[in-house]
Order: C-alpha cells, then structure tokens, then sequence
C-alpha cells in the first residue's frame, strides 16, 4: 500500500493504521451493503401479512446470504487462538549481530501483533487443554513484515516437515468418529509417538506442565529452529530466539485444568483479554543465543535438528529487547482470525537454516491461507498490511483491494521508467555454500533421540517428576490397545528406568525388560525446571470470600495491600450484590458460590468477623472450595486462627504442620502476599 504515514513512527502507528479500516455505529442509521437506509429490519417482504416471501426482498437476501456464508475454515492447527497488540523495543542497537532495522533504536517501538493457540483442538475447544501452544508474532517493522511463528517449547515432534501430514492427523481426534477433542489421550498419538521415537524429547515436554500454562503471560516462547542472524558487512551467525515471560513460568495443575475445561473454556484468553484492559500489560523479554558459525559442529547435538535445544547453560540467552502487549482487538475476527503469519515473513539481517522441518514449513502457510483466506490478496486484509510502502507487479484475483494505476505490470519494463525497480540493498539471502547428492534421508547427527528427553527428565524438580509421571499414566490410561501402551513402556525405558517403572506401576503394565537408561549419565539444565523461574505476586488473582458482618477495617487494609503488590482481589460471597461490613461499609461481591469456583483464583482469603465466617461456614460449597484450593496446593489465608481451625476441619483438610500456603492473623499481609507469589505450595504433595 502506498497510503502509509512517513516519518517518525511509534506503537500506536498500525493502530492509525487500522483506524482507516475501523467502522463505529454509534448514532448510525442502519443500511444495507449498498449504503440504503433500512426502514424495517425484523419482518421480510410477504404477498399479504400470512403470505409467502417475496423473491424482490432484496434486503432479506442481503442479509441471509452475507450470514450464510460468514464462516471460514479454521485453521488446520492452531484454531483455537486469542490476540493482541503491543510493542516490541530493543534494549540496545545490535549492530554486530544483524542489519534488521527494528533491532537498532532503542527509542524506537515496532508495532506487534501476537496471537497465542493450541494446536490439536478445534476453534471452540477449551483453553487449558494438555497441549503446546503457539506464540506467533509479527512484528510490523518498516522494512517489512517479520512474522517470528514461535511455540511455547522449545523443540518439536518431528525432524522432517514430510512428516506434519501424518503427526497432525494422529493427534487430532481420530477420523471414524472425531473423537476425541483436543487431546492426544488417544491410540493414534501413541502409536505415532512410538513408530516415531524422534518424538521422544517434545513428548517430554509435552507431558510436564509446560503444556499447561497458567496464563499467556506465564509462558516461555521458542523460535524453535536454528536461524541466521546476518550483519552488515555480511558475517553470518547462527542464532535461537526465546521470549522470557516477565511473571516468570507458571503452570495449572491437571485437576484443574480439566475442571476449568467447562467451568471456563474461556481461561487464557479471558486472562489475556481482561489483563489488558486493567492495565496489566503482558510483558517478555526477548532473548538471542547465539553461535559462532565455526562452533557448528562442537556440540553432541546438530544444531539443525528441531528436537534439540542448546543448553542454556552451554549457550547463554542474551537478552535483547521486550516484547508488551498493550491494546486488545476491536473485532476477534478481523483481526485474530485474519491474522496470517509465515516463518518466511523475513526482514533483512535475518535468515533461514537448513532445518528439514523449518524448510517445508516455508511451504506450507501461504498454502493453507490461500484457502484459509480466499485467495492470493490476503495480504492486504489491514491486520495482515505491512506498514511500509508495497509495490510490485502483482495483480487482480479474488478480494484485490488495491488500485494500482497504470497501463504496467511487469518486470523489466521501459514504459514506467522501470518501475518498481529492485534495489541493491534489497533482502539477499544468505550465501551459504551447500553440496551434495540428491536424497531422501535423514542425517545420522539426527539419530540420538534419546539424550535430550532424559537431560529433560534429569533436569526437573521431584514435583514436576511426578507430574510427568502422572501425565504418562493419564494418557496411556485412555490408549485401549495394550501393545500400544506397553510400547510406550519400553519406549521411554530409554530416557529413564524410574520414569518408565513409574508410569507401568500405575497403569497395570509390565515393567520395561531391557532399560538403555540415558538418565543415568545425562547432565541436567536448571534452566528447564519451572521451579527455577521468577516469582511474583503480580497477575494473580485472589478470591476474597466475604458475608455480612466481615472485618471491614482489616479486609479494606489486606485489599489494599493485595491491590498495590500487582493482585487482583475479588470478592466473592453467599449471593452477589452489596455485602456489609462490620463498620457498616459495603463491598461488591462480583462472585458467589453457584456463578465461580476455586479453580477461578491464584489463592484463597477467608474475610475475619464472626458473623461473616459462620455465615459463609453455613454454605455446603464452602468445604469443597477450599479442599480443592488446598488440593491445587494454593495459598489460604484466614482473617483469624480460629477461623482457620474451624473452617479447615469443616473443609476435611489436613495440613501438615507448618504448610507455608496457609496463613492466619498477624500471618496475613506482606507473608500472604509472598505466598502467593509462591504460586503453588508444593510441600503438600511431596
Ligand atoms: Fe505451524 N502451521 N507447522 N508450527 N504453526 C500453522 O499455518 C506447519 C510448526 C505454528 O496463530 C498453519 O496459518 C508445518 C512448528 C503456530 O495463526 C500451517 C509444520 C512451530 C501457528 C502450519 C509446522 C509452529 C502455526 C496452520 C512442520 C513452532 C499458528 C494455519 C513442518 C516453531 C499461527 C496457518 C497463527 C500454524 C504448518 C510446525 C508454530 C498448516 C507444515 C515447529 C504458532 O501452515
């Protein structure tokens, strides 16, 4: 597009952007597609008040048709996603590493827009599914559109993009009867995981609680394939993106997640969506590990296979610039959904490697928008513009939006002067020297399929141990073949004989035989364990359980302090509406016991007052919600110790002495603040 604004730009210029595309109807008259003002919109056009409809109702038509066919397909992974706009700042110019022009001004902010998913279920299936998700940004820089097309993990399934078709359609629900939704708890996963022991690593991962995010704003992000970072005077070096949540890693625990399956499918997106507009603007850091192109071979690893890491102990993550999301869509669908992104969208200074999966990948989302999107123009759909000047010979076909003006469209041209013409500081790519024979084959430095899954395994705290443990038992629990399962068994005997036994005890199959136990010598990263990760109060969200009667002086105080530590405190009670307090003071319960539930919250304060306490002691829910709080290891606090011994023993709950979850009293304030910045209380499960 041609209409771009020029000069000094900031976040807000895509937003200006979009403005020109945004419609309000505030005081509007309606009309139809054609600008006719509408005098009726409820009844269509009959030959007499009982009779048939008339073809003339042209209005009718309008309005039917544009509503039949206002569905698109979903996208064939990844459908089920939410999106935002923000901002994306270096921290210093990085000049040596790359010529990319967003990564030069600190005082300059690119626009982004990133969309979050799941990959296996469907455009209405729950958020807090166990599944990787996806973390794609585009950055609209003025050199173009750079789409960085991350997950929240930082390796894959598979080596080779020729195998996508096939791993795709094992994990989505089985084709005979579309069962089941969302999940890889099925025969077809597991049989494809171990026909295809490559998958052993992302297995791992996709069994610990990494696939369970507490918030999109809790994740870590992966470029996941090697690229190349290239300067101006051409030196080219290889280099793994990462994005590091400012809240630090965070996770639900299984129990919950499959209770906030119904009780809010909605979970991370309503978490994205109203963080923004309260002003809690998600925030990552946006990390660079990068490797000399001569230390390509040094490591037991090849840096161009998708299912490895490098060791963040072994190449240090740089951190280069934060990435904050500050602005949420108008419109789901214009935006969220519209929104195309391509790991081929480069700008210059950055490239490709030969990563087999990373090259078929280039393929294959342009391919699937063309029919996800309608045609070849989607492109200038607004989300998708680039917010530099576009200018070539392409023209026509379904949806063109652009008037290009002019009797030329083609290249090489004398009619306009050559216009456009290509420039000599156009994107190069890279000149890599490449030789070899034409193959199919994979290359042996892609054969240890092992080492990285029991580094995995080796690097993670008992706790999320057991979680994996647990995850296994779960999903194998719903295989029905019992080769399948016994499979998997011997499968993972290779990444570790205690993982192996484990999972075998609790479902009832043979221990493994024959153990090649590569845990056993595998070193560990501490960087992998989520237990190593920032803790801080901010982004939670705490229930406040009040009735009549409450401590007013001592609740206002704690809510204050919740408030200014970056807590989000809720109060919930016996009904909503207005509920009183001791001193006469009155408080909005936004949630009762029939409309929430403890899943919905970070942690649990139960308000003092006598009153108020047995009050909320009278309702038969209260007991199961604090259990499950408990159970989901999450902060308690009571207003006084009494109450916690009452209520407590009401709830069947059986702490161990000294559980630092739970608080009471002079306990309340800054030590419940900390705990639940804690997260969880995990000394409750080992
Ligand atoms: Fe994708 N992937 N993918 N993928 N992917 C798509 O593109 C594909 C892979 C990722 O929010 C599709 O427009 C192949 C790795 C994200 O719109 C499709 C292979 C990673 C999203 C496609 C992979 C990703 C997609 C579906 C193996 C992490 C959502 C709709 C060679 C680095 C983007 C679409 C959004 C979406 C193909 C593997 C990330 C079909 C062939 C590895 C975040 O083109």
């Amino acid at each position: 597009m041609s209409n771009q604004p020029k000069g000094h730009r900031n976040e807000t210029d895509k937003t200006e952007q979009l403005k020109g595309f945004t419609v309000d109807n505030d005081g509007q008259k309606l009309t139809t597609n054609t600008g006719l003002h509408v005098a009726e919109d409820e009844h269509s056009l009959k030959a007499g008040v009982r009779g048939p409809t008339l073809m003339e109702d042209f209005h009718f038509r309008e309005k039917m048709t544009h509503f039949d066919h206002e569905r698109i397909p979903e996208r064939i992974v990844h459908a089920r996603g939410a999106g935002a706009h923000g901002y994306f700042q270096v921290y210093e110019p990085l000049a040596e590493l790359t010529e990319a022009g967003f990564l030069q001004d600190p005082s300059k902010q690119t626009p982004v827009f990133v969309r979050f998913s799941t990959v296996a279920g469907s455009r209405g299936s729950a958020d807090t599914v166990r599944d990787v998700r996806g973390f794609a940004v585009k950055f609209y820089t003025e050199e173009g559109n750079f789409d960085l097309v991350g997950n929240n993990m930082p390796v894959f399934f598979i080596q080779d993009a020729m195998k996508f078709p096939d791993f795709i359609h094992a994990v989505k629900p089985e084709p005979h009867n579309e069962i089941p939704q969302a999940q890889s708890a099925h025969d077809t996963f597991w049989d494809f995981v171990v026909q295809n022991t490559e998958t052993a690593h992302m297995v791992m991962w996709a069994m610990s609680d990494r696939s369970l995010p507490r918030s999109y704003a809790m994740m870590e992000g992966f470029g996941v394939h090697t690229f190349r970072l290239i300067n101006a005077e051409g030196k080219a070096r290889f280099v793994k993106f990462h994005w590091k949540p400012v809240l630090g890693t965070h996770s639900l625990v299984w129990d919950e997640v499959q209770k906030l399956g119904g009780k809010d499918p909605d979970f991370n997106r309503r978490d994205l969506h109203d963080s923004i507009e309260a002003g809690r603007y998600p925030e990552w850091e946006f990390g660079l590990q990068v490797l000399e192109e001569e230390d390509e071979f040094k490591f037991d690893f090849d840096i161009l296979d998708p299912t490895k890491i490098w060791p963040e102990e072994l190449i240090p993550v740089r951190k280069v610039g934060k990435l904050t999301l500050n602005r949420n869509t108008d419109n789901f669908f214009a935006e969220t959904e519209q929104i195309a992104f391509h790991p081929g969208h480069l700008v210059k200074g950055i490239d490709f490697s030969n990563d087999p999966l990373l090259q078929g990948r280039l393929f294959s989302y342009t391919d699937t928008q063309l029919s996800r999107l309608g045609g070849p123009n989607f492109n200038e759909i607004p989300i998708n513009r680039p917010m530099c000047p576009v200018h070539n010979n392409q023209r026509d076909g379904m949806h063109r939006m652009t008037i290009n003006r002019g009797p030329v469209a083609y290249h090489k041209n004398g009619i306009a002067g050559g216009a456009p013409h290509p420039t000599a500081d156009g994107y190069k790519h890279y000149q890599e020297k490449v030789e070899g024979h034409v193959t199919r084959e994979r290359s042996d430095s892609f054969k240890d399929h092992y080492s990285q899954a029991a580094l995995f395994w080796n690097s993670m705290s008992d706790v999320e141990k057991q979680h994996i443990v647990s995850a296994f038992s779960f999903e194998l629990g719903h295989v029905k073949d019992k080769a399948i399962r016994q499979a998997v068994i011997d499968m993972f005997a290779n990444v570790s004989g205690e993982l192996s036994a484990g999972i075998a005890a609790n479902i009832g199959a043979t221990p493994p035989a024959k153990a090649d136990d590569k845990a056993r010598e595998a070193a560990a990263s501490p960087a992998l364990s989520m237990m190593n990760t920032i803790k801080t109060p901010n982004g939670r969200k705490v229930a406040v359980l009040v009735a009549d009667g409450f401590d007013g002086a001592a609740t206002e105080a704690l809510v204050r302090d919740l408030t200014n530590a970056g807590i989000q405190p809720e109060f919930l009670s016996v009904r909503l509406g207005a509920v009183k307090s001791d001193a006469d003071s009155a408080v909005e319960a936004a949630h009762s016991f029939l409309t929430s539930d403890s899943v919905l919250f970070d942690a649990v304060l139960v308000a003092g007052g006598e009153a108020s306490v047995q009050a909320l002691a009278a309702v038969p829910k209260l007991a199961d919600f604090l259990k499950e709080a408990f159970q989901h290891y999450k902060a308690i606090g009571f207003g006084r110790a009494e109450d916690a011994e009452q209520l407590l023993a009401l709830a069947g709950i059986k702490a161990k002495a000294g559980d630092p979850g739970l608080l009471a009293g002079q306990g309340l304030g800054q030590p419940f603040i900390q705990a639940v910045a804690e997260h969880r209380h995990w000394t409750r499960q080992v």
